[in-house]
């Protein structure tokens, strides 16, 4: 029998009730932008971040003390938020110390509260992939790894931090018969020499160059930039190993 930990690859939300079996431990990933903005606002001082659904919900936070609010919808922040989803925003600032970061975004929040429900959750990028293979491999638990996507639907560069995040894992000792750990895994091959550009004709670059956003791009695929590993404890995402900066 085979002890070592079992890995799959969920490509959209949509198909989380198919993996979904309340023992293993889901890495949500939302490359551009929601994960990587995560690991950067706590890297950057943010205590802890509620990730709510909704607007409406991030709305009722609104003057509470301490309390940041961000809210993205189709890519841009929505109007009488103080942050939107720009990773950019979470860096040189210091507005972000001690504070509460309540954020809702198009996918990533949502994927979020869907896993919560019966699994740990832990927030997945190239910004923290390193750290986050050391976590994952120390704790030994069964992992799903769960792309965020784009409104259900399967998305480009999810699967690619999924295919580079069960590498490292299956060299980790990991196992797996889950044909999208090998789908996202041999994606992830094809494309490594340069991110950024097998990414060029993506939906989500596409809808991001519109605003402007390659900057933001960049960043995201950068890789190791935190050693910040994000969890879900009761509604709000805390750091469960902050160590400094690997490089800036
Ligand atoms: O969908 C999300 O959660 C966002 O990351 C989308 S965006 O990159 O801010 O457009």
């Amino acid at each position: 029998m085979n002890k070592s930990p079992n890995l799959q690859v969920c490509l959209s939300p949509d198909l989380f009730h198919l993996f979904s079996d309340r023992k293993s431990t889901v890495v949500v990933v939302d490359v551009l932008r929601a994960t990587s903005s995560m690991c950067l606002a706590i890297e950057n001082g943010i205590d802890e971040i509620i990730p709510v659904s909704t607007v409406e919900e991030a709305l009722e936070y609104k003057n509470g003390k301490d309390f940041i609010l961000a809210a993205e919808r189709n890519g841009q922040m929505v109007k009488g938020f103080d942050f939107g989803n720009s990773p950019q925003q979470y860096q040189n600032t210091e507005e972000l110390e001690g504070r509460t970061l309540v954020m809702t975004t198009t996918n990533g929040t949502k994927m979020i509260n869907i896993a919560k429900e019966d699994h740990e959750v832990v927030i997945g990028s190239f910004l923290n992939i390193t750290a986050l293979v050391e976590w994952l491999t120390e704790k030994g638990k069964d992992v799903i790894i769960c792309c965020s996507g784009w409104k259900g639907r399967f998305c480009l560069e999810d699967t690619l931090f999924a295919g580079a995040l069960s590498a490292k894992l299956m060299g980790e000792g990991f196992h797996s018969d889950c044909d999208s750990v090998l789908a996202s895994g041999r994606l992830y091959n094809a494309s490594k020499k340069d991110l950024f550009q097998s990414l060029e004709d993506s939906s989500h670059r596409k809808r991001l160059s519109n605003l402007s956003t390659n900057d933001d791009v960049q960043l995201c695929l950068a890789h190791d930039l935190t050693t910040v590993i994000p969890v879900l404890q009761g509604n709000s995402l805390v750091a469960d190993s902050k160590q400094s900066i690997v490089t800036k």
